[in-house]
């Protein structure tokens, strides 16, 4: 036991009447909702990157959180370890997330670095043997290290690709060690800075190629989760290649690889890349690549990628609504990829932000359950296209459609979309 969050209780469902700030109002792991309790619904998971390993630091200043577990010794790697695991318990949260770089220190050569990780590996291993919070997906850090700064998959030096490759290799045997749920590939440094340097193309071949040897060691050591791409259009570098999720597909059609590999999308990318949430989870869907969800907001005047905690509960309803219709997680999640502001110093902080957001979370769950149930627009959205019932005008050539319509037989009359109405209807449920 360490003594970090000494003070704070065990968050448990107090109701929506509770002023208790330790107290869930809307989370019930337990409620039904549509026929699934409400902790299988959502799947929330913790990230270590944010909540244990982020410094607070900003372009103009470092570190703002003094953490006794700060440090690059074995022995801090499993503090942090214990803390975290104090907080699931806490939250009762039934996820968590890992890269490499956030459990353990580097090593002087990747030998070092990987006794140290399968070290911390098995100490997890073991917190999690007696029916604690699982692993809902591991990841490489193949961004922060400076020698990754022109990229990994797409990097110029195959040497890099290389070391890329192995740290792969070792991040996929610990997600599959500790029963990882998903495997994520987020494109970190895959992207350029100026075309004067780039050759696009190279980079392009890297990266498929490095996806195929991915996925088939995926298969030769019988991982049975997941492998997700998580798409994000700019920042780090000024242009990723993994842009979108449309972006993404494409990517992969190209490559053979879209019945191997699905996406993990998270709110603030789809944002950066000028989208909403549940337009990028929509497209995911119909095109048969939804996987999971990194749920943090960004601020929408910044352009960054500020990884808050989520706030808005009629954004949140409409993307679970779309994570509903596409039939609920499998094995995905709702990944908390976000932390706190830098002048929330407290270890109360760090839980009442995951109190907040999880409430936030299943208020968006039900309200989307809601609509879903209540159907109404789905109906709307079936008599909107209702024309299209039995035409076979899709499957005839344009002369024939021509003769139809120059016959007199076809005169389109505009009717209204009623976007205000279907709005209207949705401020009844959030
Ligand atoms: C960065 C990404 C990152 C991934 C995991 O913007 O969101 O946190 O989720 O590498
Ligand atoms: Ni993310
Ligand atoms: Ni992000």
């Amino acid at each position: 036991m360490t003594d970090f969050f000494a003070d704070i209780p065990q968050v448990t469902f107090e109701g929506p009447d509770s002023t208790n700030e330790f107290a869930y109002r809307h989370y019930d792991a337990n409620e039904m909702v549509m026929g699934k309790r409400m902790e299988d619904h959502l799947r929330f998971a913790v990230a270590w990157w944010h909540s244990f390993a982020w410094e607070g630091g900003d372009p103009f200043g470092g570190r703002t959180f003094e953490r006794v577990w700060f440090g690059d010794t074995m022995d801090l790697a499993r503090m942090k370890a214990d803390v975290a695991f104090e907080m699931f318990a806490i939250l009762g949260q039934p996820f968590f997330c890992w890269h490499d770089a956030d459990i353990r220190p580097e090593g002087a050569t990747f030998a070092q670095s990987k006794r140290n990780f399968e070290e911390i590996i098995d100490y997890i291993g073991q917190k999690m043997a007696d029916g604690g919070p699982r692993l809902l997906w591991g990841t490489a850090n193949l961004f922060s290290h400076r020698r990754f700064m022109s990229g990994a998959a797409t990097n110029p030096d195959p040497d890099v690709y290389a070391w890329s490759a192995a740290t792969v290799k070792n991040c996929l045997d610990a997600t599959h060690k500790l029963g990882g749920e998903n495997y994520v590939l987020w494109g970190g440094r895959e992207g350029y800075e100026t075309l004067l340097n780039t050759d696009l193309g190279r980079e392009r071949a890297q990266a498929g190629a490095f996806l195929q040897q991915v996925v088939d060691y995926k298969h030769k050591i019988g991982f049975k989760g997941a492998i997700l791409i998580e798409p994000k259009p700019q920042e780090p570098t000024k242009h990723q290649y993994d842009y979108d999720v449309a972006t993404v597909y494409g990517f992969l059609k190209d490559f053979g690889l879209e019945g191997e590999v699905q996406l993990n999308i998270e709110q603030g990318h789809a944002i950066l890349a000028g989208h909403s949430f549940e337009h990028e989870l929509a497209m995911a869907s119909t095109l048969g690549v939804f996987g999971s969800i990194d749920m943090n907001r960004n601020d929408y005047q910044s352009g960054w990628d500020t990884d808050q905690f989520p706030n808005n509960v009629p954004e949140v309803a409409l993307a679970y609504y779309e994570v509903l219709k596409a039939g609920g997680f499998t094995t995905g999640g709702t990944n908390f990829d976000a932390k706190l502001r830098r002048q929330s110093l407290d270890p109360q902080d760090l839980i009442l932000a995951h109190v907040g957001a999880m409430d936030i979370c299943a208020r968006g769950l039900k309200a989307a359950a809601a609509m879903l149930e209540d159907g109404g627009l789905e109906a709307a959205r079936a008599a909107r296209y209702a024309g299209w019932q039995n035409s076979s005008l899709m499957g005839q050539s344009l002369d024939v459609i021509e003769a139809q319509v120059a016959s007199g037989g076809i005169d389109p009359q505009p009717r209204s979309g009623r976007q205000e109405r279907l709005e209207n209807y949705v401020g009844r449920f959030v």
